[in-house]
């Protein structure tokens, strides 16, 4: 700690800081315009310039480090001289229209706010970009905008450049913002202290009277928001700046992609379908119709001829009493969500080697990593938060490895990109254990105290020499090794993994290669390292945690092994008969044992594969609930009853990340129309079915405590103790400060941990003359999964519908351009959308975008799946082209 005296006051702060967090410390204010606490200070705009005793000029508080004893003074009459001619040469180039801003206040503390003057250039003004307005008229060449485009998002789209004599920030060589490399993450805006750069909602839906901490709907990140509100609608959303997981920054989707709250197509009522007709109901006979409907199928048919699916859009309460209504109301194990058809190979994989199915560790494992491996991801735009603290890293020097058909944005900067053919990354990892053997790169300290199956393991891969594994993938067998060489010398490494891994018929296989490299390595437990799957949506993890999957209860416990627990709290029987997972679900719908299906927050019709098999299936089916913001395709074809759910802005609970981290969701605004939170429907169902007591929850607090009832791993994690950055679990007592890294010293079950042995089975999707295309289907950065949120937003303007992604030789061959359409044809299915020619995939290989209805991705898909989980097989399907 150091002593400083500021403006005779005395404070202690430790030896590091700044002088500006002095004064933050001291609660004293100077302007300080080119500072970001978000980025390393630059001193650069003179407004924050102190005295310090002993020194001859003034000192920029924000560069300058305390040291003990120092006396600093702020506001001496010749630093306000000072700092009002710095403001005063602004007012003579800032027009009057200076926004609310932190230039405005720092004007209006020295009565400059009416004295602006600057003659306002029209050409100055970018109105190109449909989230972000640009008025350079107002900038102050702070350059704040350009480094933190750098230095946080790193995409590097403003620049200064000289325009007609004047230094001016533009983006990349000039073009319209709308137009250029710009990803619309918003970090400029928010961080632009004269509204040069500003959000356009601010404009056109005002500025926002009160700010709110939640936590995104988006991605399985789990960034946190300040959601800015007026009159009870969304005007703004910024980062939270300590949040632990997104530390200030936000994607697009999180920043800006609000808008379909208050989309007008928004359901407002209970409906139940007539014919082809839907009739607005109230709530008290939609729920009673439900409650009937239910009780005469599971009288006529039986329990397990009804099947409930969770959301992973939905708070963790939310899905904690939907498997408790399957369970104890419907007395069925019927029960699912949509990590089945993502990352359950990873849950499956991690648990049966690790003994707790998530990710090892955390994502600050980034900054900690020598060694990065990014296998099936594309991150920058899947997890974009993620994405860029791996870029960032990559370019502080960790060496980054990705292992991907196509050149994704971090393959372009990687130091070594593998490219498999679609499907082949068993032989792959397999060929990496082998050179660990071959060449000893074995942490054989490590190996030694917490690892069995050695021998087996060395054993099998022996079918794998690197020249054979390459001419299966179709990679260099170079590459190979060198993969082999840094995960063992460049430690800590750290591995994180996407659907390009689970979505295969040997997905929960292909993580448990991962992970034997890991453990192989000694690449496990501490800071740096681990095995972390990228989860899907923001409560994915939550959904199956608790217990939204047939053969689990609340905390990922077997059912086997959890009911007699479970009884006891619940005060009631659990049914022993295994349930059915979704895919399953569907073929028992299909083979007429489903009769019903209550589908919370999940399009299945557009996004499970064999659409049509699936349209089918769920046509025979006498009673279909869907529970969503929106008609879905699901609800639009399929659905009898539709119960319009409040969103995540409206709505109080918890979500759980891919670190295992719980934070809280907090209602921003009131739920639109008549719209309930998720709980508040379950329970409905629930007490109108006979079963008031166990459902009688009056806020989702209550419903939290009683999962901490069930859960020792979450008992700690009471709602006071996550107003913060949330906790990550195991987090077994109120004083538990939760876990950021699994397995330290011990495995969930054991000490020691066993190698897995797998055999590569090729797929069945096989490229020939008739279908000689290798699809691969994944996302876009715009547009997320059933499309039925971001599809509703502004992110339209930058990806509109889907497209197929074609090599230039390919296309040339063909003879298709840019946007012309095409019919692609699998053994399955067909689907017309428009190509698009890029360098991201190879000649021979295919990668489309499911997300739109009119495209219809999914009929394309076959009955391929994941044997251990049953996830389907997304990733590879064979296909030919022709022009449509
Ligand atoms: N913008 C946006 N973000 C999202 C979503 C969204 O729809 N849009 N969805 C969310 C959800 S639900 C999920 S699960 C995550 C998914 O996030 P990711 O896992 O990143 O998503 P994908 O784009 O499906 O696939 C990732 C990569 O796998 C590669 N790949 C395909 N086949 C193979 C293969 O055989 N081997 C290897 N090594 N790689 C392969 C693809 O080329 C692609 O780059 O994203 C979440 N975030
Ligand atoms: N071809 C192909 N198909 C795929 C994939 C692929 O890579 N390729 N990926 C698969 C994967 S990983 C996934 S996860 C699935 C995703 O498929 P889905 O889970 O169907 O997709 P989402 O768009 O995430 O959201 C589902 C629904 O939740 C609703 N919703 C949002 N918030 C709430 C809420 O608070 N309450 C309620 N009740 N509803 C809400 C939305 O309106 C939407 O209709 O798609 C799968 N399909
Ligand atoms: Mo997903």
């Amino acid at each position: 700690m150091a002593r400083v005296t500021i403006d005779g006051r005395r404070i202690e702060i430790a030896l590091g800081s700044t002088i500006l967090s002095a004064l933050d410390r001291a609660e004293i204010s100077i302007p300080h315009l080119c500072h970001d606490r978000r980025l390393a200070p630059i001193g650069a705009c003179r407004s924050c310039l102190v005295e310090v005793a002993g020194t001859a000029r003034p000192m920029p508080a924000c560069t300058t480090p305390i040291i003990d004893g120092m006396i600093v003074t702020t506001h001496s009459p010749a630093l306000e001289t000072g700092r009002r001619e710095i403001l005063e040469m602004f007012a003579r180039r800032i027009p009057s229209d200076l926004g609310p801003s932190r230039l405005l206040n720092a004007m209006h503390a020295y009565d400059l706010d009416h004295e602006l003057t600057g003659e306002p250039n029209p050409a100055l003004v970018d109105d190109s970009h449909p989230y972000i307005r640009v008025d350079m008229n107002k900038c102050i060449d702070c350059f704040l905008c350009e480094r933190i485009c750098r230095d946080l998002q790193g995409q590097d789209t403003w620049h200064a450049a000289w325009r007609g004599g004047d230094l001016r920030l533009v983006p990349d060589t000039g073009s319209p913002l709308g137009n250029s490399s710009c990803v619309s993450c918003g970090a400029c805006a928010d961080a632009c202290p004269s509204g040069a750069i500003e959000d356009r909602s601010l404009a056109g839906l005002g500025r926002p009277e009160r700010f709110t901490r939640t936590t995104c709907p988006y991605c399985g990140v789990g960034c946190e928001l300040e959601v800015g509100t007026k009159d009870d609608r969304i005007v703004q959303v910024r980062p939270v700046l300590d949040a632990p997981v997104n530390k200030g920054h936000l994607c697009v989707k999180g920043r800006y992609a609000f808008g379909f709250v208050d989309a007008p197509d928004r359901v407002a009522a209970p409906m139940i379908r007539d014919g082809d007709r839907w009739r607005t109901v109230s709530w008290d006979d939609a729920i009673a119709h439900v409650a009937e409907r239910l009780a005469a199928i599971h009288a006529s048919a039986g329990p397990d001829a009804i099947g409930v699916l969770g959301s992973a859009r939905a708070t963790n309460e939310d899905n904690y009493v939907t498997q408790k209504l399957a369970r104890v109301v419907l007395g069925t194990n019927n029960v699912d969500c949509c990590a089945r058809v993502c990352h359950a190979p990873s849950a499956a994989a991690l648990s049966a080697m690790l003994g707790t199915g998530a990710s090892t560790g955390s994502f600050d494992d980034i900054e900690a990593a020598r060694t990065i491996v990014v296998i099936g991801a594309n991150s920058t735009e899947s997890h974009p938060i993620i994405g860029d603290r791996i870029r960032q890293a990559a370019r502080r020097g960790a060496s980054l490895i990705v292992i991907d058909p196509r050149r994704t944005e971090l393959a372009a900067i990687a130091d070594l990109h593998l490219r498999p053919r679609p499907g082949t990354d068993l032989p792959l990892l397999q060929a990496i254990a082998r050179v660990l053997f071959d060449q000893d790169l074995i942490d054989h300290a490590f190996v030694g105290d917490r690892v069995t199956g050695l021998d087996e393991l060395r054993a099998c891969v022996t079918a794998w020499p690197p020249d054979r594994a390459a001419a299966l993938c179709g990679i260099d067998a170079d590459a190979i090794r060198e993969v082999a060489r840094r995960i063992a010398v460049d430690r800590p490494a750290v591995f994180f993994h996407g659907l390009g891994v689970t979505e295969h018929v040997q997905g929960t296989e292909t993580v448990m290669n991962i992970v034997n490299l890991a453990l192989l390595t000694g690449n496990i437990g501490a800071a740096g390292n681990g095995v972390h799957p990228l989860r899907g949506q923001n409560n994915v993890q939550g959904a199956a945690h608790m217990g939204c999957e047939p053969n689990h209860l609340t905390g990922y416990v077997l059912a086997s092994a959890g009911r007699e627990r479970f009884e006891r709290v619940w005060q009631s029987a659990i049914p022993t008969r295994p349930g059915l997972d979704l895919i399953e679900m569907i073929d028992a719908a299909d083979g007429g044992r489903l009769k019903a299906l209550w589908a919370i927050g999940y399009d299945l019709l557009l996004t499970n594969p064999e659409a049509e098999r699936t349209r089918r299936a769920l046509g025979k089916l006498e009673l279909v609930v869907v529970q969503d913001l929106f008609l879905n395709e699901t609800a639009r074809a399929l659905g009898t009853v539709f119960l319009p759910a409040a969103s995540s802005f409206e709505h109080d609970g918890t979500f759980m990340n891919a670190e295992r981290r719980v934070q809280r969701v907090r209602a921003a605004i009131a739920p639109r129309g008549e719209s309930r939170p998720d709980w508040q429907i379950v329970c409905a169902v629930a007490a109108a079915m006979g079963h008031r007591e166990g459902f009688a929850f009056a806020s989702a607090r209550e419903i939290w405590d009683e999962v901490r009832q069930v859960w020792p791993a979450g008992a700690g994690m009471s709602y006071e103790r996550l107003e913060g950055g949330g906790l990550q679990w195991p987090c077994p007592t109120d004083d538990h400060p939760g876990t950021p890294r699994l397995h330290a010293g011990a495995f969930a079950r054991a000490k020691t941990a066993a190698l897995a042995v797998t055999e590569y089975r090729p797929s069945a999707e096989s490229c020939d003359a008739d279908y000689p295309f290798a699809l691969t289907t994944g996302r876009r950065l715009y547009q997320f999964n059933a499309g039925t949120m971001t599809g509703r937003t502004d992110n339209v303007a930058f990806q509109p519908g889907d497209v197929v992604e074609m090599s230039a030789a390919d296309a040339a061959r063909l003879e298709l351009g840019d946007g012309d359409p095409v019919r692609l044809s699998s053994r399955h299915g067909e689907a017309q959308l428009p190509v698009a020619v890029s360098d991201r995939v190879r000649d021979g290989e295919l990668f489309a975008t499911f997300h739109t209805a009119d495209v219809f991705l999914n009929r394309l898909i076959g009955p391929g799946r994941d044997a251990i989980t049953h996830t389907p097989e997304y990733k590879r399907t064979a296909v030919r082209v022709a022009r449509s």
